[in-house]
């Protein structure tokens, strides 16, 4: 059994029921959700000029296999409706499922790089990590010291209207 954690986001559609949408799938088809932080409003990161995103990252215990659970997750983000065909690198996407830490575990395969390579400079990752793993180590330094090096301005809890 392997302790995981994967980054949720949106930002096309209806965001918060794509999320949801993903949390139950992963539930039921890669095991349970052990934590959840928070949803937050992020502004996007990145060179493409898109809305702001809804963000969440959550720990799941699992059986599969790295390379299983990201096939799996692929499929979930279809079913979301999103094409990676039709899209740009960066740019908006109805639902976007990262592995961000997979146990101990390092994978440089190609098409699967664990550790998530950009988890350091990405505020919408940190901020939610940091809520239910503020210990764990990331390349040997713990995620509240990486929170701390970077700009978390454009990140906030979100609030439904
Ligand atoms: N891939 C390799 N390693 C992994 C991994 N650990 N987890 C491969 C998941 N996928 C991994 O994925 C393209 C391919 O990466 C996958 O098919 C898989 O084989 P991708 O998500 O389209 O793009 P990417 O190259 O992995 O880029 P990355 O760094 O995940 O960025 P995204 O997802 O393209 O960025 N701003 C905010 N505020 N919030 C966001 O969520 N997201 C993006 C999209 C841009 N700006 C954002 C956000
Ligand atoms: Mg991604």
């Amino acid at each position: 059994m392997a302790d995981v954690y994967l980054g949720l986001g949106s930002n096309l559609g209806d965001r918060v029921a794509h999320l949801a949408q993903a949390r139950e799938a992963i539930a039921e088809q890669a095991g349970d959700i052990l934590a959840a932080s928070a949803i937050y409003d992020t502004a996007p990161w990145g060179p493409v000029l898109q809305d702001n995103y809804l963000n969440q990252v959550i720990r799941v215990a699992t059986e599969l296999a790295p390379g299983s659970l990201l096939g799996l997750l692929h499929g979930i983000e279809r079913d979301a409706g999103r094409d990676r065909k039709s899209e740009i690198r960066y740019g908006p996407r109805t639902l976007d499922l990262d592995i961000l830490i997979y146990g101990s575990r390092a994978v440089n395969e190609d098409g699967l790089t664990i550790p998530h390579p950009r988890i350091a400079e990405r505020a919408f990752v940190l901020v939610p990590l940091a809520e239910i793993a503020p210990d764990l180590a990331l390349h040997g330094v713990p995620v509240r010291e990486l929170l701390g090096r970077i700009d978390t301005s454009g990140v906030a809890r979100y609030q439904p209207a």
